[in-house]
């Protein structure tokens, strides 16, 4: 059991990962209520009665044909609003600002345009494009975890609480103020604690060093001589620093607010305090311990081992998940397969892309990979890191500072405040359908020309381009996750491979909408494979009755809700013949594969649209 290290950098060249700036709004999406025109002085240079103004700016107005509505508003000292009798949008806009502009008494004019209440924080960090993960992938990348429409639908809310389950929290950071609870010191032996006592009520970070004398000593065996590493905090921050306070970083969840459960020390955790961790954070009850007052609906685990999942584990995630918590955790900076507690069932198991996209060289990776969110580039490559509240203290806490880190334990706290802002717009949302929405809504990997495909069975030393074996279902996507949060799910009944000729069922019982809500109306349709009429087509079990002949047919579900909101999903059926002499499974994963991939279409292509 041992945390899973970052590289400690310092903070420098902070130039080289700043963006372009954002594009400039385009013309047609421009609406504008009239012209902020200033005059040129009057002829003779002298002071002008405002009604001498007033007539001028209504001359004005004639020459250009514009029909205002009401009469010029003055606009600051020198300008006037002349307004249009009715809102106008693109070119027609420019076409009046471009008649007024040639009239020989203007000496200004710009359109009086709608500004769109942008969801962007004024932290410097975010605003200088540091923060570049948190930005729409126009912006930032494509990794970046689309936060700036995500934000209009919601900052989150202080209900939803986001534990780190980790090494504490440096309750002195300005840019945690406000945005972390009491928590609790779980850590219960004192070479560990470092705090001079066992388990405690206080969660504060002491620091996690290990010095020189005490490296792979009898004391800490096994563990390299370090600095602190401030892991909690850092994760903290990622989740919900305090945002839009002009400072420093933003986080995720604007309103999020984070508990902060210590488990780690110096040399690590022992699991027996993990679990009781992940135990107490989820409200459940441990010996010795007082209740927790504020329990938390999303636990982020960046933990990782070497052996796989045990019953331990296994029944403390089990119980947090019944709890109706979700366990997000990191897959593991090992570049192989998942371990512990990666490999759990239940876990959202989050791995690390580069900006591009590509798998991290490190990243621990495999079919069973929940998500996959930025994490650095790490060591041995070069890219934007990810940025966070830190300290440069290198044993105790001394100034608070901002500092990058790299690993799959920074894309973890991504995934989970994506899963707190879900929480705060449907609180309703169980851990298993956190999970299955925020997979629905991944973006497709990308793919570049210069790189290899990951490879399931052997690991490469370089970065690679991810796919569905590899990576799992694609890169997380706040935006379209919070737009998932409030819809119903569709869910059909695998079919598979069949005899040529076979009428099947088409199943969507299992669709199901968010608490308050009922599916109102199902509806089936074919999208491709030769025309085959539905029967029931408005039922929740429809069937077809396919041809004689080998084939695939793909028919597509779409769920409405008694709220009005939509889901869809794809299901495929395939035919075979009696004489091929096999029934198919052995490509039953490609059938699996296609469908996958035209979901993601579909929902490209929704989303694009
Ligand atoms: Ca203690
Ligand atoms: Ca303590
Ligand atoms: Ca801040």
């Amino acid at each position: 059991m041992r945390t899973l290290r970052p590289h400690l950098l310092p903070v420098l060249a902070l130039g080289a990962a700043l963006l372009a700036s954002l594009p400039a709004q385009a013309a047609d999406a421009m609406v504008a209520r009239g012209l902020i025109v200033t005059l040129k002085a009057p002829a003779d240079g002298g002071r002008e009665s405002p009604q001498a103004t007033r007539e001028r700016l209504k001359a004005v107005a004639a020459d250009a044909g514009l029909a205002s509505a009401t009469a010029a508003v003055p606009v600051g000292p020198r300008a006037h609003l002349l307004p249009f009798a009715a809102p106008l949008t693109g070119t027609a806009v420019q076409d009046a600002e471009r008649r007024v502009r040639l009239n020989p008494q203007v000496a200004r004019v710009e359109p009086d345009v709608r500004l769109k209440r942008q969801a962007a924080p004024n932290d410097p960090y975010y605003t200088d494009g540091i923060q570049w993960h948190l930005r729409t992938p126009a912006e930032g990348g494509a990794a970046a975890i689309n936060l700036p429409p995500a934000w209009e639908r919601t900052r989150g809310s202080a209900a939803a609480v986001v534990a780190v389950v980790d090494s504490g929290a440096l309750y002195g950071h300005p840019d945690l103020a406000g945005k972390l609870l009491p928590g609790y010191d779980l850590i219960s032996d004192l070479d560990t604690s470092n705090d001079g006592n066992g388990r405690d009520a206080d969660a504060s970070d002491p620091g996690d060093w290990i010095s020189p004398s005490e490296a792979n000593s009898a004391r800490y065996p096994l563990c390299p001589a370090e600095d602190s590493s401030w892991h909690g905090s850092f994760i903290a921050g990622e989740i919900a620093a305090a945002t839009n306070n002009g400072l420093g970083v933003a986080g995720v969840g604007w309103d999020t607010r984070v508990l902060p459960v210590r488990v780690s020390g110096k040399c690590g955790a022992w699991l027996s305090d993990v679990v009781d961790g992940i135990r107490w954070a989820a409200g459940l009850p441990v010996s010795g311990v007082p209740a927790n007052p504020t329990p938390a609906r999303v636990i982020n685990v960046s933990f990782g081992g070497s052996s796989s999942c045990t019953p331990t584990y296994q029944n403390a995630i089990d119980d947090a998940t019944a709890a109706g918590s979700l366990v997000v955790v990191a897959a593991g900076n090992e570049n192989g397969p998942l371990t512990r507690p990666a490999d759990c069932a239940g876990v959202l198991a989050v791995g690390a892309v580069r900006q591009d996209g590509l798998k991290t060289y490190y990243s621990s990776y495999g079919p069973n990979v929940g998500i996959m969110a930025p994490g650095g580039p790490g060591a041995a490559d070069s890219g934007p890191r990810l940025y966070s509240t830190s300290n440069a203290g290198k044993r105790g806490p001394a100034e608070s500072i901002y500092d990058s880190k790299d690993g799959t334990s920074f894309a973890t706290p991504l995934a989970a405040g994506v899963a707190a802002l879900m929480l705060s717009v449907n609180p309703a949302l169980t851990p298993a359908q956190l999970v299955s929405r925020i997979q629905s809504g991944a973006r497709p990997f990308p793919s570049s020309a210069a790189y290899p495909s990951c490879n399931a069975s052997t690991p490469l030393n370089s970065a690679c381009n991810c796919t569905r074996e590899t990576c799992g279902p694609g890169l997380l996507d706040a935006d379209r996750a919070l737009q998932l949060a409030t819809s119903p799910s569709a869910v059909i009944a695998p079919i598979g491979s069949v005899p040529a000729g076979s009428t099947v069922t088409l199943d969507g019982r299992g669709s199901a909408a968010v608490a308050g809500a009922s599916i109102a109306s199902y509806q089936w349709s074919q999208v491709s494979g030769s025309p085959v009429g539905i029967r029931d087509a408005g039922a929740p079990v429809a069937s077809v009755s396919l041809p004689d002949a080998r084939g695939d047919w793909v028919f597509r579900l779409l769920v409405t809700d008694t709220l009005g909101r939509s889901a869809d999903n794809y299901v495929t059926a395939s035919t075979f013949r009696q004489d091929d002499g096999k029934g198919g499974g052995a490509t039953g994963l490609a059938w699996g594969a296609g469908l996958w991939a035209l979901a993601l279409l579909a929902l490209w292509r929704r989303r694009a649209g």
